[in-house]
């Protein structure tokens, strides 16, 4: 449901798995202490599951919408999947729980790697505020996951480098050690 590699240097299409040659895996603890953390859940009963409302109710989690990537749902589809895919960070976290298809979301490890995430039906991923990452659909074009936030939500990308923000700064020193 999650698996995460090391991405190979090549340039080339967004959506293949873009494995190093051989193929180097990264544990969910590894992302756990780059501050990815990761579920396994029931996504056939999402609106019912009480393991997904206990994750909620524990972090806050009070707003929730659905996302569905694809050009018939998608508003501005083309503009968007190019957005998703140039490296950024939030100033809050991004929550993403798959329900059907799957995605990459790749984040920056702490020699600034890409770490590949895929992500497919029934995982639900958190990206900390202040990571740098990106998103693409995989080769199946397609993924629907759930959008949770704290509150009203804020989906502001700030591009690369946005290094003097607050929330990168608070992201350096809770995962990287950083004074
Ligand atoms: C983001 O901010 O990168 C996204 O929302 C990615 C798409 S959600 C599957
Ligand atoms: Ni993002």
């Amino acid at each position: 449901v999650i698996q995460a590699w090391y991405m190979d240097d090549s340039d080339g299409d967004q959506r293949l798995p873009h494995h190093k040659e051989p193929k180097e895996f990264v544990s969910l603890d590894k992302l756990a202490e780059l501050g990815v953390l990761s579920w396994r859940l029931d996504a056939d009963n999402f609106e019912t599951d009480e393991e997904l409302k206990k994750i909620r109710e524990e972090r806050g989690y009070s707003y929730k919408d659905i996302i569905d990537i694809c050009p018939e749902k998608l508003p501005n589809y083309e503009e968007k999947i190019k957005n998703f895919f140039e490296e950024h960070l939030h100033t809050d976290e991004e929550i993403r729980y798959c329900v059907a298809g799957s995605g990459y979301f790749d984040v920056r490890d702490r020699n600034d790697a890409w770490i590949r995430v895929w992500l497919k039906k029934g995982g639900l991923i958190i990206l900390p505020a202040g990571i740098y990452h990106r998103f693409t659909l995989d080769e199946s074009n397609y993924i629907k996951a759930l959008r949770l936030f704290v509150g009203e939500p804020v989906w502001t990308p700030y591009n690369r480098p946005h290094d003097h923000l607050p929330a990168r700064k608070e992201y350096l020193t809770a995962f990287m050690g950083n004074e």
